[in-house]
């Protein structure tokens, strides 16, 4: 059994737990950009017309349009030539069959990211935030503080993104926001030693969990890549099997340039789980199917707003049903 309670936002794919209220709705909301520009064009394209190959061929051509990748639109669209539409598809059938398709491609790329799960090994669990510049660590990191607070769990939040004092100072409020403390340097200071005695501090008093935010590293600089390996390399002085979670932090709105960042990341750092943000700030939510197809490591979180409350736990087939604007399944 596990010391904390059941509920949240995060943890609500968790089977037995409880899903916050809302959270489809959210989901819908975030998505409505992308919902409506796939959505439009294809039931456009595909309603009251005979699905012959001049219209397979250009649905095919809408999904690539919609950053899906080619892979995942050429087997969508065969999954539309085995359905035996009627002479005339109408649009509930399409954005079902739509959704179903999105659904198998993204099925068996999902997760749960839960540290607190008591069968995960000893705590305290730590969690690496990585990605490039703005993509959402710091942001991500502050949600998931607040969720894992509101479940109970004894926090310590580490500022180790010693680059830039703006980031330290963003980070402090996320930290007073969610109600956890945060260890911090002043710019300019070592992140690998700070990580360092966040763990300690960490054993020693007894916490669950360390969040453990970095500076937005560009892939091809190789300095700040060194610096990420050297902070895993010292957490592991401390806790051989730390860092438990490294978090790749993909921007959706950058389309197609995630998926170069995947492949960095997934080189440089043990990435064990990828958050897609900023999907309300987009019509290319498509972009998220070649990306969890493209990672090594599932898809485990996604980001619908700037607020507290605007992290969901990834689930393929609410995600597929928001893209194609269709109602909770
Ligand atoms: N709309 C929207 N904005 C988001 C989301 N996640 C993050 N943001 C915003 O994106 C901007 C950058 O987020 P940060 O969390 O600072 O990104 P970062 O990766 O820590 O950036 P660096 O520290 O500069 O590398 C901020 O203005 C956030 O509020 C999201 O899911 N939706
Ligand atoms: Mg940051």
């Amino acid at each position: 059994m596990s010391d904390f309670r059941d509920e949240g936002l995060i943890i609500a794919a968790i089977p037995g737990t409880q899903p916050r209220p809302g959270l489809f709705g959210r989901l819908a909301k975030g998505l409505s950009k992308s919902s409506a520009q796939l959505s439009s064009s294809v039931v456009a394209t595909l309603t009251k017309r005979r699905l012959d190959q001049e219209a397979l061929d250009e649905l095919e051509e809408m999904l690539i349009e919609a950053d899906l990748g080619t892979a995942a639109a050429g087997r969508i669209v065969d999954a539309f030539a085995r359905e035996r539409f009627g002479r005339e598809a109408a649009e509930p059938e399409i954005k079902a069959t739509l959704a179903a398709a999105l659904a198998a491609e993204l099925r068996p790329h999902q997760a749960v990211f839960d540290p607190l799960d008591p069968l995960k090994g000893p705590k305290p669990r730590v969690v690496l935030f990585v990605g490039v510049n703005g993509s959402g660590k710091t942001t991500t990191l502050g949600k998931i503080a607040a969720d894992l607070k509101r479940r109970g769990a004894k926090v310590l939040i580490a500022a180790g993104d010693t680059f830039r004092a703006a980031a330290i100072e963003q980070l402090s409020v996320w930290a007073e926001r969610a109600g956890a403390p945060i260890l911090t340097r002043p710019a300019g200071s070592d992140a690998a030693g700070l990580a360092f005695d966040a763990l300690s501090r960490a054993k020693a008093e007894g916490f669950d969990v360390v969040l453990i935010d970095t500076a937005g590293r560009l892939q091809n600089k190789t300095g700040l890549m060194d610096e990420l390996a050297k902070i895993v390399r010292v957490l592991k002085k401390l806790d051989p099997s730390a860092p438990h979670e490294t978090l790749l932090v993909l921007d959706a709105t950058v389309g197609r340039n995630a998926l170069s960042q995947v492949e960095v990341f997934g080189k440089t750092a043990e990435v064990t789980g990828v958050v897609m943000t900023k999907l309300d700030g987009t019509a290319r939510g498509g972009v998220l199917v070649p990306v969890a197809e493209a990672s090594a490591a599932p898809i485990v979180l996604i980001g619908v707003g700037e607020g507290i409350d605007d992290l969901q736990p990834f689930d393929a087939e609410a995600f597929a049903r928001s893209l194609v604007g269709l109602e909770a399944g």
